[in-house]
């Protein structure tokens, strides 16, 4: 589009950036029941993959009573196939394609979760980066942030989100003392806008933020503030092996079974086949017992 602004530029300089409407509107509605459907089979107890208050990352406690998130929304047993063809549609393809500036037939399959408010249980994410440890020294985080990971990860409000903080332009240079000393607690944060540099990110119904996973950022989650905000990622085949230590922790046996593969269409069944050639290349498995 000739007047569209500069969204790859934005999201390498700041880490991440705000697109619009990449819902198509016919879309809107379904996903927004699918999500409903999802979010009350999780809260029932009836779906077990699910992010638990009390855990930031996986392995997830089945026994918490409250979740902030629903794990694997493309699954066949989830049985809602809005999901799968939103994440294969021609909106959200192009827009990751123009941010990995690749090519079709790069792109690579990776997660699709949900992140929801907890029900009755208020909970925070504590500032981190996904891919690098909170104890990194500086010379290991330069090293860590000098990679591109060849993906883009990110959240699509169905309704208004206001849960992300994000340090602009620190997926590019180590934290400075004062970050590192806020960033390398146990502690949630007391207020995330305390972090040097910090900006609330907050996204209208139908907005999405693309962020670069390893920027600085935290989030808070609010029982009474209503939340389903769409979170995948996707990769490039030229990222290669680098990208399995992300993706492959989070158990995805069932994305080789013929039954999930049978519910995508063609552009979505190539997709696959290129996450499966990554997991087979690592010699790795797709589940995460393996890992943890
Ligand atoms: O809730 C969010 O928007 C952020 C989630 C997050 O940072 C994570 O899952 O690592
Ligand atoms: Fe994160």
């Amino acid at each position: 589009m000739p007047n569209e602004p500069p969204y790859k530029q934005l999201y390498d300089e700041q880490g991440f950036v705000i697109i619009p409407h990449l819902i198509p509107e016919a879309s809107f509605k379904e996903l927004v029941d699918a999500a409903e459907c999802a979010i009350a089979r999780t809260r029932s107890g009836e779906w077990k993959l699910r992010r638990t208050v009390g855990s930031q990352f996986p392995p997830y406690d089945p026994e918490s009573p409250d979740s902030w998130g629903v794990q694997h929304v493309m699954h066949p047993d989830m049985g809602e196939p809005a999901f799968a063809q939103w994440y294969t549609s021609d909106p959200l393809v192009n827009a990751a394609k123009s941010l990995l500036d690749c090519s079709e037939d790069k792109l690579q399959m990776e997660l699709f979760n949900m992140l929801i408010n907890p029900e009755s249980h208020a909970f925070a994410l504590r500032w981190h980066r996904d891919d690098v440890r909170e104890k990194a020294t500086e010379d290991e985080e330069r090293q860590a942030l000098n990679i591109w990971h060849h993906g883009v990860q990110w959240n699509t409000a169905l309704y208004e989100d206001s849960c992300l903080y994000v340090v602009p332009g620190s997926h590019k240079v180590p934290r400075t003392p004062e970050q590192r000393a806020l960033s390398s607690t146990q502690d949630p944060p007391e207020n995330p806008l305390d972090m040097p540099g910090a900006i609330q990110v907050t996204l209208k119904p139908g907005e999405t933020v693309f962020y670069n996973n390893n920027i600085l950022h935290c989030a808070t989650y609010d029982p009474h503030q209503k939340r389903a905000t769409l979170h995948a990622c996707m990769g490039d085949t030229r990222g290669g092996a680098t990208r399995a230590r992300n993706i492959l922790q989070h158990g995805l046996f069932w994305m080789k079974e013929p039954r999930f593969r049978d519910t995508l269409g063609e552009r979505g069944k190539k997709m696959l086949e290129r996450l499966v050639k990554m997991q087979e290349s690592v010699n790795g498995d797709l589940g995460y017992s393996q890992l943890n």
